[in-house]
């Protein structure tokens, strides 16, 4: 009798978790670092990316996803919020706010304790949530200091210990904004750790990132999980030079071994088949390095297939920012403008869609898809993508897409129009010529100091201005390099204060259309929406959104 009750139980048991108890599905958001669009193979055929081409291709390709703002911190700070980086709290920020109230969106980032970011939600909602990679959105505090290393022997175990001491810090300090697993964190960029630079530490290893992914799938496979994995691939240091170093050179110092053999293929491999595909060598180390990155996220989706959970997990990727046409650092295309793909098949309908969609719709989406109600406080500028992702016709899409960095705001409409606002706060220029002189002078030797080639090139300036991102007078090294490199598209319309560019005719901006007496009516339609999408967002910005 008794065996009978247990067999019932059991019997029962099976059936509740077979179908009343439904899987509860899992998110990866892969979000990688400066990939230009030539990085993507779908796009126009340069790169080698088998898997990421497949996640375009068997998925919803966004061809009018934007960063909206198009540098790594803030960019981070709105997918992770599901906010324009404008409503950035953190001490840091407001400190950089003008006399005038205007809001300079840069690498000043923070994440506010207790404020909700999607990992936070999540985790709250019973997900398991793990963070790998690049973070690059504040320090939580709470956990000290990394240390400095004694010297620059990165094979000396006393080096080891401290850089094994920085990782745990890292991993500690992250994990604070809502992770329960971090892994091969890098609290900024390679470069921007002193003891991995001093030591030539400063490496991608996609190995040891990607060997923490799966580690954290696998730990989690029987249990709901959001995995955000924020590579540090294709930004500098240059990824192809580091393709071609000893596996054994890491962040952590040099192993005896290759950190995470086996995980994705040798990296010889990856070097003979971008170039058996005909990738060509490219300055910036980008191109060959695309098939690393590929490599990645093949190696991610073999993993939720191994496991059986590829068809109960959205996958998201989105590139943090572009490096076309030096637009970096900008609200042009070719910084701002970047693919997106979601990809689940059987849920998520394969095709190109045109609607204009942002990194600040990741929170949103996430949410959405796993049925979580995000708290009633939490700000949310962004929207779920998976109406669009199953194919609906969303009628009441935005119609308008605001972008914003350093002194500029600009607005992309549905129409394929751009206007872009640069407007240098009077708090910035009325000041003794001395002082901005010598401000200018000094981030001028920080550029020489720098980038020593740069000396020949820049002189000192009689009447420095300010550039897009409103750092320095006459420019801090990016803003220099968005406009003297290479003659960017957009070079002779830069400092006008109003440009208005037609997307369609022109895609890299060389037209400012804003003088031309054909184009005024669209101007101030366009002046009047980005007004209203100002309205939304904290700050002041000249006469678009004067002080009340
Ligand atoms: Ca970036």
């Amino acid at each position: 009798m008794k065996k009978w009750i247990i067999l019932f139980l059991v019997v029962s048991g099976a059936v509740l978790s077979g179908s009343a108890a439904k899987r509860k599905p899992n998110v990866v958001i892969f979000y990688t670092d400066d990939q230009p669009m030539d990085s993507f193979g779908f796009i126009n055929g340069k790169a080698h990316t088998p898997n990421i081409d497949q996640l375009a291709q068997s998925g919803t390709y966004f061809s009018r996803a934007y960063a909206t703002s198009s540098v790594c911190s803030p960019s981070r700070y709105s997918a992770l919020t599901g906010q324009y980086a404008s409503r950035c709290q953190s001490p840091q920020f407001r400190k950089e706010i003008s006399t005038e109230g205007v809001t300079k969106v840069l690498w000043n980032m923070g994440m506010e304790e207790g404020q909700w970011n999607f990992p936070r939600v999540m985790q709250a909602n019973g997900y398991k949530t793990g963070m790998v990679g690049k973070w690059h959105v504040g320090s939580s505090g709470k956990h000290g200091y990394r240390k400095s290393v004694p010297n620059n022997d990165p094979k000396d175990p006393a080096v080891i210990e401290v850089l094994k001491y920085n990782q745990e810090y890292y991993c500690k300090d992250i994990a604070e904004f809502g992770f329960d697993y971090v892994g091969a964190a890098f609290h900024g960029n390679p470069n921007d750790d002193p003891n991995l630079v001093k030591t030539g530490c400063n490496v991608h290893v996609p190995e040891w990132q990607t060997m923490h992914a799966l580690n954290f799938i696998e730990e989690n496979k029987d249990e709901p999980f959001v995995l955000y994995y924020a590579s540090t691939l294709l930004h500098v240091p240059d990824c192809t030079a580091d393709l071609k170093k000893d596996p054994r050179l890491t962040p952590l110092g040099w192993m005896d071994e290759p950190i995470a053999p086996g995980v994705l293929p040798p990296r010889e491999d990856v070097l003979r088949r971008a170039r058996e595909a005909g990738v060509p060598e490219s300055e910036n180390g980008k191109l060959i390095a695309a098939t690393w990155l590929d490599d990645v996220v093949g190696a991610v989706q073999h993993k939720l297939k191994e496991l059986g959970l590829d068809d109960n997990t959205l996958v998201i990727y989105f590139n943090d920012n572009s490096t076309d046409d030096q637009g970096k650092g900008s609200c042009y295309q070719g910084g701002a403008h970047v693919p997106m793909m979601v990809n689940l098949p059987g849920v998520v309908k394969p095709g190109e869609r045109k609607e204009l969609v942002a990194n600040i719709d990741i929170a949103p989406t996430i949410f959405d898809f796993c049925g979580v109600t995000p708290p009633e406080d939490m700000v949310l500028d962004g929207a779920s993508l998976m109406p669009l992702c199953r194919g609906e016709n969303v009628s009441d899409w935005r119609d308008a897409m605001f972008l914003e960095i350093g002194i500029t705001r600009a607005v992309v409409t549905d129409d394929n129009f751009k206007y872009l606002a640069f407007r240098v706060p009077e708090s910035y220029t009325n000041r003794p010529k001395e002082e901005i002189l010598k401000e200018h002078r000094e981030s001028l030797a920080n550029i020489h100091k720098m980038f020593p080639w740069t000396k020949k090139m820049w002189h000192e300036e009689e009447n420095p201005r300010y550039m897009h991102m409103g750092m320095a007078p006459g420019g801090h090294h990016m803003e220099r390099f968005q406009l003297y490199l290479n003659h960017p598209p957009f070079e002779k319309n830069y400092f006008d204060p109003d440009q208005l560019y037609d997307l369609n005719r022109d895609p890299r901006e060389t037209t400012n259309l804003a003088e031309n007496p054909e184009y005024q009516a669209k101007l101030q339609k366009m002046q009047k929406k980005l007004s209203r999408l100002l309205a939304d967002v904290p700050g002041t910005f000249a006469e678009l959104k004067p002080e009340e």
